[in-house]
């Protein structure tokens, strides 16, 4: 005896219900635009949005590797070639001190991260002893954009 196998019928056809099928396209275009949108945004600097401003201190220099920088968040990667311990301090346009590093020693890094809001040029000095008097300032312009 064979088993009979019997034609599907009409109930065991997969259904598929009109309210869902008519709201997909819609939800589809929300989700290009979505996806669109950021990659339309400029990408500045670095992957945080800091502009990196390196710094090289020296006995009795003080060299900062870009002029300018856009304002906004500035990382000032500081490296002391020198002997002798520096540090950095960042002086705004109005002259009061925004920012300081603590010393740097011999042959160190520091990575001083400032907020610098206004456009302007802001004075870049070390307040060791006589540093600054022996030459270590330097001046970097914020620009507007
Ligand atoms: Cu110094």
């Amino acid at each position: 005896m064979k088993p009979r196998r019997g034609a599907p019928g009409p109930r065991d056809l997969p259904r598929r219900r009109g309210g869902a099928r008519g709201r997909r396209p819609l939800a589809a275009g929300l989700l290009a635009l979505a996806l669109v949108a950021p990659a339309a945004a400029p990408t500045h600097a670095g992957p945080l949005g800091d502009t990196a401003v390196g710094v090289g201190e020296r006995e009795y220099t003080l060299t900062p590797y870009r002029r300018t920088t856009p304002r906004g968040i500035v990382r000032f990667n500081v490296t002391n070639f020198g002997e002798d311990g520096h540090d950095l301090t960042v002086i705004g346009p109005d002259g009061r001190q925004v920012a300081q590093s603590p010393e740097i020693k011999a042959g160190a890094r520091y990575a001083l991260r400032v907020k610098l809001k206004r456009p302007g040029v802001y004075r870049l000095v070390c307040t060791i002893a006589d540093h600054s008097a022996r030459g270590m300032q330097a001046k970097v312009r914020v620009t507007s954009r």
